[in-house]
This record gives structure tokens, C-alpha cells and sequence, in this order.
């Protein structure tokens, strides 16, 4: 027998938003924004639109900067027709009946000098190459030989995040998470393999987290701070950012974030698209030391999700993959319909197939 679903489907709160369901649309990399400027287009437009149904829509990474990009035709929130295109996304997700929250990312080493300004070299907190490829226009590469920020320059990178955030608030959105996972940069500033600096910014737990909170603080100056959240990947290897000390580097972060207020955090659970036991980690430690909503994404299938929502293990469940599959996703689970299989040929870059014309269940019984 199925499982009641109806625990999915109970509203929740973002600070002082609440939340239809608890169904969220994880952030997802799709590489299909305007080429050249890097602005959403009407076929982004179409494929938030079809996915409203869910709790909250978190954007697809979008860089705040042009160092800050590290994919081809992902886009971007730092030009005006950047902030016009993502406005035609939340002006169509809203009437629909959804909520977008945008996922504002700097990719830090996770980049290649064909995606920077006059082919510089990214930028990290050490000089440490990633074993890890990105994508360019002719297909996946090496990434490239980062060098190590200077700590006079990041100053410069928070203020970036908060002309981002500002220009979240232009466009629509109706809040932000932090990309502060997967290895980008945020979490090569929180992971002792990708963070080596010997001043202020790095060596102790504090001193890793000292950016993550910094731009926490800024961002929280322009948007309310109930309307801000960040995700986490304490475990993940994903672009080969790890870390010899987990549990104490997230647990003072979370800490932290606590102490601030912040709405949400939003926790990859072990390895990003991976096993979800590759490492031991107490999330629960993090869900209790954390007031605001905590969203738990990372291999959920129906009932894992119904299991952790009635057990009160999280307040919402992020899906990726299904969610690119599935644009009737709530629907689907709510009836425990059969769902969509995913194809990877066309996950990053291309045209509608693969994007937008992934069936729901009305079209595909019809
Ligand atoms: C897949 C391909 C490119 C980027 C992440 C933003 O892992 C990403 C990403 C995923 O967080």
C-alpha cells in the first residue's frame, strides 16, 4: 500500500512567509540562459512556470558577478538585462500561485579563464587546482589554475553579493539563498583541502566561516533576514572541496546562523547527487541547533520524504531530478503516480528537449 502523503502538503514557514506545501524545487544548473548576456529568456520563463506547484521554487545557481560565473550560459544577476529577464520569471511564477527564491552563487576555483574577464585566472582561497571539470562552449573541461584571493579583495566579493541581492529585490524574487555548497566558493572558504590561508580567513573554524557570515550580514541589510537562507553540503566531495572536521566547522557555522535569524538552511545530505552515507554526519544536530525552516534535499524518494516530514526531520525536502522530470511533481506525489524518468543527455545546455517538454499528467494521459 501507498503511504499517505498529506504531511507534504501541509503549509510552512520562511520566515514570515508561509508555504504552500513542502515540496521544493532544489536549485539546478541548466546552462540554457541567453547566450552573451547571460540573461533568462522566455523558455526559462516557461519551464519556472510549469514547476510553480512547488512549496518554493529555488532559482538555478546564478552568478553575482562575471568572476563569479564558471559555466557557460548560466545566468547571471549583476546586469540590467540580467534583472529584466529573471523579472519575466518571477512575475510568471507569481501568477501562477508559486514563490522563487534566487540562488545567488560565485563559483570561486570552479571556473576557466574562457569565462573570465580578458582570460584571468579564477579566483580561491588558496591556489589549489580542483580536480574537476567545468563546461564551455566546446563541451566539459579541466578547470583552470585558480589564484588565491587577496583578503583586500573580498570586501569587493560581499559587495558584489549585496548589488546581486538588491538586484534580487528589482527582479521580483522573493528571497535568496546563499549557494554556500558544492564546493563553490563559499565552501572552499568553509573546507580545511580548499582553504589553506594563514590569515583571518583561514586556519580555524571561525576563520573559514568568517566569509560565509560576512555575506550573510551584508545580504541581510537588503533583504529581510527571515527571507534569507543558505545551502550547506557538509559531507559532499562534489568539485573536490572537503574537509577534515565537519561536524565542527557546519556545527559553529549553523551556529551562527542561528544566532542570526536567518530563515532557512537547506542541507545537502552526503554526496551531491550521490550516496547519502558516504560519510557519517549528524544533520539532526544541525536541524536542533537551528530555529528557522530546515530543508533536507539528496536522494529522498515519496516515502523517505513522507518519513522525514512526519518524523519532523526536516520541514521541507528539496528534489532535483525529479523535479526536471516531473514539472507536476506536488501532483504526482500527492497521488503517488508514476514518475518521469530523467535524461542526461540534455540536463546542461540545448534547446526545449529535455527542458520544457517533459509531460504532466493531464498531457501524458491524454
Ligand atoms: C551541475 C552542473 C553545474 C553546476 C551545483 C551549481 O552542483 C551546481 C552545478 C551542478 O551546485
Amino acid at each position: 500500500m501507498s503511504k499517505d502523503a498529506s504531511a507534504l502538503f501541509t503549509p510552512f514557514r520562511i520566515g514570515d512567509l508561509t508555504l504552500p506545501n513542502r515540496l521544493a524545487m532544489a536549485p539546478l544548473t541548466r546552462n540554457r540562459a541567453t547566450p552573451g548576456t547571460d540573461a533568462p529568456n522566455p523558455l526559462n520563463v516557461e519551464y519556472y512556470t510549469q514547476r510553480a506547484s512547488a512549496g518554493l521554487i529555488i532559482s538555478e545557481a546564478t552568478q553575482i558577478s562575471r568572476q563569479g560565473q564558471g559555466y557557460i550560459w548560466t545566468p547571471g544577476l549583476y546586469t540590467d538585462a540580467q534583472i529584466a529577464g529573471w523579472r519575466n520569471v518571477t512575475n510568471a511564477v507569481h501568477g501562477a500561485g508559486g514563490h522563487i527564491f534566487v540562488q545567488l552563487w560565485h563559483v570561486g576555483r570552479i571556473s576557466h579563464v574562457s569565462l573570465q574577464e580578458n582570460g584571468a585566472a579564477p579566483v580561491a582561497p588558496s591556489a589549489i587546482t580542483a580536480k574537476s571539470k567545468t563546461y564551455i562552449e566546446t563541451g566539459f573541461v579541466e578547470t583552470s589554475a585558480p589564484r588565491a584571493l587577496d583578503a583586500g579583495e573580498l570586501p569587493g566579493i560581499v559587495a558584489d553579493y549585496v548589488r546581486a541581492a538588491e538586484n534580487a529585490q528589482r527582479a521580483g524574487f522573493d528571497g535568496i539563498e546563499l549557494h554556500g555548497a558544492n564546493g563553490y566558493l563559499i565552501d572552499q572558504f568553509l573546507k580545511d583541502g580548499t582553504n589553506q590561508r594563514t590569515d583571518s580567513y583561514g586556519g580555524s573554524v571561525e576563520n573559514r566561516a568568517r566569509l560565509a557570515l560576512e555575506v550573510v550580514d551584508a545580504v541581510a541589510k537588503v533583504y529581510p533576514k527571515g527571507r534569507l537562507g543558505i545551502r550547506l553540503s557538509p559531507v559532499s566531495p562534489a568539485n573536490d572541496a572537503v574537509t577534515s572536521d565537519p561536524e565542527a566547522v557546519f556545527g559553529y557555522l549553523v551556529a551562527e546562523l542561528a544566532k542570526r535569524g536567518i530563515g532557512f538552511i537547506h542541507v545537502v545530505e552526503g554526496a551531491t547527487g550521490g550516496p547519502r552515507d558516504n560519510v557519517a554526519f549528524d544533520y539532526q544536530a544541525l536541524r536542533k541547533a537551528f530555529p528557522g525552516a530546515y530543508i533536507a534535499n539528496n536522494g529522498y524518494t515519496r516515502d523517505l520524504a513522507i518519513d522525514a516530514i512526519e518524523a519532523g526531520r526536516a520541514d521541507a525536502i528539496a528534489f532535483g531530478k525529479a523535479f526536471i522530470a516531473n514539472p507536476d511533481l506536488p501532483e504526482r506525489l500527492r497521488r503517488d503516480a508514476p514518475l518521469n524518468e530523467v535524461e542526461r543527455a540534455t540536463l546542461y545546455g540545448g534547446t526545449d528537449k529535455g527542458y520544457t517538454d517533459y509531460p504532466a499528467l493531464s498531457e501524458a494521459a491524454e
